[in-house]
C-alpha cells in the first residue's frame, strides 16, 4: 500500500518497464505467468491439510483418479503455463532430469529460459512449516526461433535477468529481483492479485541470526566449527551470543535473512562434500536476491553467483545473509580450511 494505494505486481512491473523504452515487456509478461502459477500452487498448499479428506495430493478423489502429490503438481503446473506463455522458450526443474524445451514457434521465438525448484522445503507440507517455489530467468544464449539447448540452462548466476520466490507461509508473497532491486509481493485473495508489500528491500549489512542444520556439526570442518563457537561465545559488545533460527525449508529461512538480517548456511561436510544445496534451483537464485538487496553470498571461496556450471543438478557450500556476517564467517572457514 503506497499513499493509501494498492499497487499490483502487473502494475509495478509496468512502470518498471516504462523507465528502458527498448524494454519489450517480455520479462514482466513473464513474470506475471509465474505469479499465476504461484496463485494456482498456492490453492493447492492451502489445502494440503485436507487431502486424505478431500482425496487430492496423492491420494485418489471422489472419481477415484490418482491425484498428483503436491511437488509434482506444483511442477507440472508451471510446466504448463510456462508453456502457454509465449514469452518462455523453455525450463528446467528440480524434479526433472532434464531441461525440457517448448517446440511450438511462439516457445522458441522466446528470448527468456526460466529454471525452478517448484516445491522447495516440501517434507515441511506435513507440519504445516512454510514452503516455497524458487525460479531464475535467463536471456537464451541459443539462436531465437530454434528450440533451446543446454547451454541455456548452465549459465552462472551473475547472467540471472531476474531471480525470485514465492513463498506460502503465513501469508503468500512474491518476492523478486532484477538489477534493479528486490521488490515483495503479498498476495490479497479478494481480489487474486499480488500488491506491492515490501518496496526495495534490502538486507541489513549485520544481524543476530545465524540458520544451519546444526545437527551436521560433527561433519563440518574445524574452520565451521570455530565459527559456530564464535556464533554462541558470550560478547555483549559485539551482540553475542546469536540466536538460532532453523526451519529446513530455504525460502522460509532466506526470507527471515533477507528482511531481519542474519546468515544462513549449508556447508560442505563429510557427507555433502559438494554442499547439499542445488546452484542452479536454489543458490544462484538466492544469491541473486539477496545480492541485489546488499547481502553477500559465496560457496566459501568464490561468489556464488560466479560459479559456472558445469551440470544442471549440481551442488555447492553456501554462506548466504548479511554482508558483515558472510565476511566474519569466511575468515574462520577460509583460515581454518587453509591450514587444514
Ligand atoms: P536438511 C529442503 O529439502 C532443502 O532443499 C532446503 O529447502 C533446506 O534448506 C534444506 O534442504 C534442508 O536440509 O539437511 O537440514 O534437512
Amino acid at each position: 500500500m503506497l499513499q493509501g494505494k494498492l499497487i499490483t505486481m502487473d502494475e509495478f512491473t509496468i512502470q518498471e518497464t516504462r523507465k528502458f523504452p527498448q524494454a519489450t515487456g517480455e520479462l514482466s509478461s513473464l513474470l506475471r505467468d509465474i505469479a499465476l502459477a504461484g496463485k494456482v500452487i498456492n490453492k493447492q498448499v492451502r489445502k494440503a491439510g485436507l487431502s486424505d479428506i478431500l482425496g487430492t495430493q496423492g491420494a485418489t478423489n471422489v472419481q477415484g483418479e490418482e491425484q498428483m502429490k503436491l511437488d509434482v503438481l506444483a511442477d507440472q503446473t508451471l510446466i504448463h503455463i510456462l508453456k502457454n506463455s509465449n514469452d518462455c522458450a523453455g525450463i528446467a526443474s528440480e524434479e526433472n532430469d532434464n531441461h525440457v524445451c517448448y517446440e511450438d514457434t511462439f516457445s522458441a521465438n522466446s528470448k527468456y529460459v526460466v529454471l525452478f525448484d517448484p516445491l522447495d522445503g516440501s517434507s515441511n507440507i506435513d507440519v504445516n512449516a512454510s514452503i516455497g517455489t524458487i525460479f531464475s530467468i535467463y536471456r537464451r544464449v541459443s539462436e531465437l526461433g530454434k528450440t533451446c539447448v543446454e547451454a541455456d540452462f548452465l549459465q552462472p548466476g551473475n547472467k540471472l535477468m531476474a531471480a525470485g520466490y514465492i513463498i506460502y507461509g503465513s501469508s503468500t508473497m512474491l518476492v523478486y529481483a532484477t538489477k534493479l532491486g528486490v521488490n515483495g509481493f503479498t498476495l490479497e485473495p479478494s481480489i487474486g492479485e499480488f500488491c506491492l508489500s515490501h518496496p526495495n528491500i534490502k538486507c541489513p549489512e549485520m544481524g543476530k541470526i545465524y540458520s544451519l542444520n546444526q545437527g551436521n556439526t560433527n561433519r563440518f570442518s574445524e574452520g565451521m566449527k570455530a565459527y559456530l563457537d564464535y556464533c554462541m561465545e558470550n560478547n555483549k559488545e559485539e551482540g553475542r551470543p546469536y540466536s538460532h533460527r532453523y526451519i529446513g525449508s530455504m525460502v522460509g529461512d532466506l526470507h527471515r535473512t533477507l528482511i531481519k538480517g542474519g546468515i544462513f548456511m549449508y556447508p560442505a561436510d563429510k557427507k555433502s562434500v559438494k554442499g547439499k544445496l542445488r546452484l542452479q534451483y536454489e543458490c544462484n537464485p538466492m544469491a541473486f536476491i539477496v545480492e541485489a538487496a546488499g547481502g553477500v553470498a559465496s560457496t566459501g571461496y568464490c561468489d556464488i553467483l560466479d560459479v559456472v556450471p558445469t551440470e544442471l543438478h549440481q551442488r555447492v557450500p553456501i554462506y548466504i545473509g548479511s554482508k558483515k556476517m558472510i565476511e566474519k564467517a569466511l575468515e574462520f572457514v577460509k583460515e581454518k580450511e587453509a591450514v587444514a
